[in-house]
């Protein structure tokens, strides 16, 4: 189903796809087995400048997995109406990992993110997101509603393993909100929800 996961597939592993027309999945799966995709410096740098593009658009219910994003992230995965990801890893997120850009249900199952200048999982419409047995380490926001923006989104986040961060999730929506299902393992993370006229530490 869409909230178990399955054993990575490591079969492509060292395999590296250079990325300079974004991969676009639509409905279907894509199973990289282990290959890692990086983007060319058509799709951006990597770094915090606003306006890069994606490696991956996931739409419509499309499945990514056993995927890694390499040195250079750009803007990660973009997704619309709704995504599941299992095993993707993050080696170094770009400006962010993966956006939410259209209403949407998104399942994300293992994996995990490193070096995350600022924001993980950017949320910029409506969803429903669950979040696995991940592990995110070095991190300013692992989960942000966009700024200033009323969107509603549900978030769940069952076990998984945070560290070096400074936020877990961040919204300034009163129609937002996360629960944590589950043993999460965390170090090193000073905050665990920052609402508008609430925040709550470790
Ligand atoms: C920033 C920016 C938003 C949006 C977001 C993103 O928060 O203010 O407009 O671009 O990043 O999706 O990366
Ligand atoms: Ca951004
Ligand atoms: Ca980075
Ligand atoms: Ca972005």
């Amino acid at each position: 189903s869409t909230r178990s996961n399955e054993p990575e597939d490591t079969t492509n592993k060292g395999k590296v796809n250079v990325v300079d027309k974004t991969i676009v999945v639509d409905g279907t799966e894509f199973d990289g087995k282990g290959a890692t995709y990086t983007a060319s410096s058509k799709l951006g740098d990597g770094g915090q400048g606003e306006g890069q593009q994606p490696i991956f658009i996931l739409k419509n219910g499309a499945t990514l997995k056993n995927v890694t994003i390499g040195d250079n992230g750009a803007d990660g995965i973009h997704v619309y109406g709704g995504a599941t990801l299992k095993n993707v890893h993050w080696k170094d997120v770009g400006e962010d990992a993966l956006t939410v850009k259209s209403p949407g249900d998104l399942n994300v199952i293992g994996g995990s993110a490193s070096q995350a200048a600022d924001k993980v999982f950017q949320v910029n419409a409506d969803s429903n997101i669950y979040i696995k047995d991940f592990k995110a380490d070095g991190f300013q926001t692992f989960v942000r509603t966009n700024g200033g923006q009323p969107i509603t989104s549900n978030v769940t986040i069952e076990g998984g393993e945070f560290t070096n961060g400074k936020t877990l999730f961040r919204t300034d929506s009163k129609t937002s909100e996360v629960n944590f299902v589950g043993e999460m393992s965390v170090q090193e993370v000073a905050t665990k929800v920052r609402y508008l006229d609430q925040k709550e530490a470790f």
